[in-house]
């Protein structure tokens, strides 16, 4: 029996002068908020994004029509920025102005990639798991899309918590997982790692995260296991045990309903909470190009509370 959250979500209403719309794919992940001033920033409208992002995990603004500096003056209200290895100068996700922003793409200037990613698919992940403080809030903003393809999925982590049996819940609780740093979601070798010269993964250069983790702003518990890779170990556990119960986490997490999918129309803003939802693409043709712009926000040091 699992215990999956069935509430659907009900509309916040009007509060602060915006309204925020539940998803109709009936998960609890992703709503709409509309009527968002990004030139006012009223304290009043961002605390009620605030709210409806804790709540739903993943809000959307649509046709939002703005520019990079709006796009950091809000994520500035929302936490302190959080730049990823290749957003910083002169890697290829890097912004010509802002390093507060990373480009995600396969654009191309002057001979020369511009964006990370390329038009590859990504596997099922969150965000930059390899700080000791990962981001909380990413906002990712579609500046060019491809005529299909490029969609864009999240799945509710507290849903698959849930969604385990007791009997795994009592084995992960209090638990770390050892997340693999030494490559990146394209199976690159990440800035300053190496080639392992072992092939047990539990010696490779990892950083420990708790397996479930406590949300520190909506208090609930949520599963933590910052990407799908082979790669990584629940510390102490045999690897047989450690990869089956990783599986059943990820059939979960594949499971649609526990998922919200996205697809992008221009000027749409996606604000996800990467501390208790995961995420994946669709590649598209490399014929085409799309080209996001990402900000992100510092969130707590995982930690669990039994
Ligand atoms: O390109 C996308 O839709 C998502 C890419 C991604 O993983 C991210 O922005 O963190
Ligand atoms: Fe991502």
């Amino acid at each position: 029996m699992t215990a999956i959250l069935k509430e659907r979500p009900a509309a916040l209403g009007e509060a602060a002068g915006i309204t925020v719309l539940p998803n109709a794919q009936g998960t609890m992940l992703g709503a709409d908020i509309v009527g968002f001033d990004f030139d006012a920033l009223l304290p009043e409208q961002v605390a009620a994004v605030r709210a409806a992002w804790i709540r739903h995990g993943v809000v959307r603004f649509r046709g939002t029509q703005i520019t990079d500096e709006q796009h950091m003056r809000f994520t500035a209200l929302l936490g302190e920025f959080v730049k990823h290895p290749r957003q910083l100068k002169g890697e290829e996700g890097a912004h010509d102005r802002y390093e507060e922003i990373l480009i995600i793409g396969n654009g191309k200037r002057d001979g020369k990639v511009v964006g990370t990613m390329a038009n590859n698919e990504a596997q099922w992940h969150t965000d930059t798991y390899i700080y000791d403080r990962p981001p909380a809030a990413a906002l990712l903003r579609a500046m060019q899309l491809p005529s299909s393809g490029g969609d864009t999925y999240w799945a509710d982590m507290y849903a698959v918590y849930q969604a385990l049996p007791v009997a795994v819940r009592k084995v992960i609780e209090g638990r770390l997982i050892q997340l693999d740093i030494v490559y990146d979601g394209s199976n690159r070798v990440r800035v300053g790692q190496q080639e392992p010269d072992s092939d047990d993964i539990r010696l490779w250069a990892g950083i420990r995260h708790p397996i479930v983790r406590t949300h520190g702003e909506s208090g609930r518990n949520c599963v933590y296991i910052g990407s799908e890779k082979r790669s990584n170990w629940i510390v102490g556990l045999p690897l047989d045990e450690s990869n089956a119960i990783l599986a059943e986490i990820m059939d979960h997490v594949r499971n649609p309903a526990h998922q919200w999918m996205q697809v992008w129309q221009p000027h749409d803003m996606v604000m996800w909470d990467n501390r208790c939802t995961m995420h994946r693409r669709n590649g598209w043709s490399a014929e085409e190009t799309r080209i996001m712009h990402r900000t992100t926000t510092r969130g707590e040091r995982p930690h669990y509370v039994c």
